[in-house]
């Protein structure tokens, strides 16, 4: 079958909740996916950051396949012999007390709120049912129910009603004194993005995530972090929080948690957050079963052993100045953390894209006027200046 077969086998009989490139990808390694036309192109989305180590990096895969040849999933109502090294490498690379596996983002993302409500009730004493969480506007954090009634964004809640909006009190994105007058004495915690992907790179503006920190130890509230997308590397740095020196309560991670071969998610914290949660009050089929649970532990080794942080800093700078460089009447902006860089256009974004496709460059666009490029962390400088080459031609073409 060729590109436009499958296409149209898409459109007739799968629902039509994206709006995908038309390429068909069947392959990929590296930084490199290859189209069902045998077609080659540099990925610089890299799954929204879920292969920060690459598509199919050979020694994930090892493990992956070996523990699926041993044991891939036992349920949590018996213990395995991989969930606990996890653990112990999270402590170990974070230094949080505990951790607590899910599988997509959304689902952790839904464990720390729970967590938070369930330490407003425990310890903060707050009335049952009357916890607040603060959260900011422009805010991505999944497609849960609970979860898109607290988005600004109509594409994301419009219609899956009712909300719950009175529980998640929303402030403007970067501006304390907004998030000061939004807190109650119902507020049991604040979550963030450090950045925010979804919103096209927000970088919020400097001693905002410490005003955060500080508001939230004032009150004696959680301070949440949702470093799904951010963390782990992409931001050139393990954690976008780490720019500011600041220690979230919970911090959220998913995405290359995995390095794309298997959705892992989890919530770190430390012993007195995390230990609200007791046997049957929270739990998963999959979450933290071994072939999960060693892939995880394999992918965060490989940010480690290729040193993925650093790279995405340097690399990442190098990409950013280079095409703030570039002479187009179209670029109005260039924002950049690591190799995870949103470029904001004068113009809707989507002719672009598509004309960058044709050189061989897959990116997409959010917002209808950004650009953004996220390459796997483990692209060469070599490969960025192959893509600059591109990026500069349709960008000063078109
Ligand atoms: C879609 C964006 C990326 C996230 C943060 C939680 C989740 C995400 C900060 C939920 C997920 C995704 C999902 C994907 C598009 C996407 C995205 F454009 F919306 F922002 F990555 F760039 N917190 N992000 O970014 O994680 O449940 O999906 O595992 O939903 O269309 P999930």
């Amino acid at each position: 079958m060729n590109t436009q077969e499958f296409i149209a086998l898409e459109e007739q009989y799968g629902a039509h909740n994206y709006h995908p490139l038309d390429v068909v990808v069947s392959r990929a390694e590296g930084v490199w996916v290859e189209d069902v036309d045998g077609q080659k192109y540099l990925d610089c989305l890299a799954a929204y950051s879920a292969v920060n180590q690459g598509h199919c990096h050979p020694a994930i895969l090892k493990t992956f396949i070996e523990q699926a040849g041993l044991v891939t999933l036992t349920s949590r109502a018996f213990r395995n012999d991989r969930l606990p090294l996890l653990y112990k490498k999270l402590h170990d690379m974070t230094g949080y007390e505990m951790s607590l596996p899910m599988n997509s983002g959304a689902e952790a993302v839904e464990t720390a709120i729970k967590t938070a409500r369930r330490w407003a009730y425990d310890v903060k004493g707050l009335p049952e049912n009357s916890a607040e969480i603060v959260v900011a506007s422009g805010n991505f954090h999944g497609r849960t129910t609970t979860i898109v009634g607290f988005s600004d964004d109509p594409a994301s809640f419009k219609g899956f009603g009712p909300y719950c909006t009175q529980a998640f009190p929303m402030h403007r994105y970067g501006d304390l004194e907004d998030l000061k007058s939004k807190i109650t004495p119902n507020t049991c915690a604040v979550m963030i993005e450090p950045i925010q992907g979804e919103g096209g790179v927000v970088i919020p503006p400097d001693g905002y995530l410490k005003g955060v920190e500080q508001i939230c130890r004032e009150h004696d509230i959680l301070f949440i972090c949702d470093e799904i997308q951010s963390g782990l590397g992409r931001s050139g740095k393990l954690f976008a929080h780490y720019y500011e020196n600041v220690r979230p309560d919970i911090v959220i991670i998913g995405k290359a948690l995995s390095g794309g071969f298997y959705p892992v998610s989890a919530i770190l914290a430390d012993r007195d957050i995390l230990g609200v949660i007791h046997p049957g009050e929270h739990g998963s089929t999959f979450g933290g079963n071994p072939l999960g649970a060693a892939v995880a532990v394999r992918a965060l080794e490989v940010i480690e052993e290729e040193h993925l942080i650093e790279r995405s800093a340097e690399l990442g700078a190098y990409f950013a100045d280079r095409l703030r460089a570039i002479d187009s009447r179209h670029i109005t902006e260039v924002r950049a953390r690591g190799l995870w860089i949103g470029m904001v256009l004068g113009t809707k974004a989507r002719p672009f894209t598509e004309a960058l496709k044709e050189e061989g460059i897959l990116c997409k666009e959010t917002h209808e006027n950004i650009i953004r490029f996220a390459p796997p962390l483990v692209i060469t400088k070599d490969v960025i200046d192959w893509a600059l080459e591109r990026i500069e031609k349709v960008l000063t073409t078109k």
